[in-house]
């Protein structure tokens, strides 16, 4: 591709992504200026001499100067001031764009309303002990553009439909959508918005991933393209799946090819198996060895605020799923928790609450009236959850963190689990999902240190 050096590059949106876009096309010696709406966006100190900088509000007259404008995630294509740019004709990219652009290296592309920081995280763990010199990042929290300074020879992106929104022809080597259930509809408008956001990732793929239990993330891609699917039931031949034996036990399969045991692995609940199996095929798709797969899957222990196991206080068990950031998240946490204690009449106490996106609470519906003892709201939208839950369970109020897990604690007893899966965006009363997810295990220690 030609490179033009003489047209100005804005880059709208600071932040981490916006801060490596400015950097690598002064870099490349492209004119570059950047606005944000803050006064003062984090990052601001890390731009080099000689960019414009313009803070405070978008500032418009610099937009419609550009011959290209690169979009920082967290903001919205249907800004007036990114509309106005885009009624001139100016090109609105994402850093994605940038990157492919400026490589040929072959991308394992991930998204996914959940599940994509577990996949991204483990694939890139798999081609790593697999011997592949592999770079792992976008959306997971290293900006993609700087992915190129390690000089790899493959690269794996968790994408986020904010950044897909303004990418075109990813031409990624495998992509998958792992699963679809709302969320980010404050953002994309419904789910047809959202949907159409997502698979943007199949633009130009050359082989397919997808998940035999969710019809939505099946793409439409041309007959020829290679396309292999994994689900939790047995799996046809060359697929992968899961195969039951009469004692209970489950093997992750391809085909009839049985290949591990549930029970070898450390993460835990069939939302997890799923993700094993996603990255199996993913990992056979760019040409990984099964048997160097599975002794990673075998060491893997998942990642901090997903289903984390915390402490066991009194014979109650606390999980910290400060992830679990909308309804599907959440109701895999439910599911797979709630099934693991029923044996032994064990129940939940449910932590739930925040900001919820515009989300329809409702299918959490028959998780909680099946698992949950209790249901205890906090945040912004609590009164929106409590009206979807109305009749399921008892449900009560708490004005903090620290009260939730003080009430969580009185309802339960040996067997039983306390979990925080909030399905909803931390930003009302936390920094961030880990903020939350820290106040919620240092609550959990308190309670333990209160009783020696
Ligand atoms: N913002 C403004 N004014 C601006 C620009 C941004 O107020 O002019 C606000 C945004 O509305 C947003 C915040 O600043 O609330 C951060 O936005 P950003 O675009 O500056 O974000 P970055 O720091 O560059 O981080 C982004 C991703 N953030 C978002 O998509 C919101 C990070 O994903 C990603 O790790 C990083 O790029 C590297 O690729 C985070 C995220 O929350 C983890 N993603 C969402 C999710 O996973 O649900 C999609
Ligand atoms: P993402 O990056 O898409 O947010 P994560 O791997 O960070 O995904 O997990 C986010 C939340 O989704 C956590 O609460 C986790 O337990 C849950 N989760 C993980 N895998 C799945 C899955 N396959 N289906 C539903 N929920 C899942």
């Amino acid at each position: 591709m030609l490179i033009q050096r003489g047209g100005l590059k804005v880059v709208a949106g600071l932040g981490i992504s916006g801060v490596s876009a400015v950097n690598f096309l002064h870099k490349q010696g492209y004119q570059v200026a950047v606005t944000d709406s803050r006064t003062t966006p984090p990052g601001h100190d890390q731009i080099p001499s000689g960019v414009r900088s313009s803070f405070g509000k978008l500032d418009l007259e610099l937009l419609l100067q550009a011959e290209e404008i690169i979009l920082s995630p967290g903001l919205a294509p249907q800004l007036p001031e990114i509309q106005q740019a885009i009624a001139q004709g100016i090109p609105v990219v994402s850093d994605i764009q940038l990157l492919r652009r400026a490589t040929e290296v072959p991308i394992v592309a991930i998204t996914g309303s959940n599940a994509k920081s577990t996949v991204t995280t483990l694939i890139g763990l798999m081609a790593a002990d697999a011997g592949k010199k592999v770079a792992v990042g976008g959306n997971l929290g290293r900006p993609a553009l700087d992915l190129l300074k390690d000089q790899p020879e493959l690269i794996v992106l968790e994408l986020s439909s904010f950044q897909l929104e303004t990418t075109s022809h990813l031409n990624a080597e495998v992509a998958v959508l792992l699963n679809m259930s709302e969320d980010h509809l404050d953002r994309h408008g419904d789910m047809l918005g959202y949907h159409k956001a997502k698979h943007r990732i199949f633009q130009g793929v050359k082989k397919v991933v997808y998940n035999r239990d969710d019809s939505l993330s099946r793409p439409l891609v041309p007959d020829v393209t290679p396309m292999q699917s994994f689900g939790l039931n047995a799996p046809d031949l060359n697929q992968y799946g899961v195969l039951r034996e009469a004692d209970g036990s489950m093997w992750l399969a391809r085909g009839r090819e049985r290949l591990i045991k549930s029970s070898d692995l450390y993460i835990q609940g069939m939302h997890n198996i799923a993700n094993a199996l996603a990255c199996l095929a993913l990992g056979e798709a760019i040409g990984l060895a099964t048997s160097s797969m599975l002794e990673t899957l075998k060491t893997f222990k998942g990642l901090e605020h997903r289903c984390e196991y915390v402490e066991t206080i009194d014979g109650v068990r606390y999980y910290n799923d400060s992830k679990g950031t909308n309804v599907g998240a959440t109701l895999a946490a439910i599911d797979g928790l709630g099934a693991a204690i029923e044996a032994k009449q064990g129940k939940l106490a449910l932590i739930v609450g925040g900001q919820g996106k515009g989300q329809d609470f409702k299918p959490l519906r028959d998780a909680i009236q099946k698992y949950v003892k209790k249901v205890i709201l906090i945040g912004e939208d609590a009164a929106v959850i409590e009206q979807a839950l109305q009749g399921t369970t008892t449900i009560q109020h708490a004005n903090n963190l620290k009260e939730a897990v003080d009430a969580a604690q009185k309802v339960t007893q040996a067997e039983d689990v306390v979990l925080l899966s909030p399905a909803c965006a931390s930003f009302d009363m936390f920094k961030s999902y880990n903020d939350r997810g820290h106040q919620f295990v240092a609550c959990v220690h308190a309670l333990n240190e209160n009783k020696n």
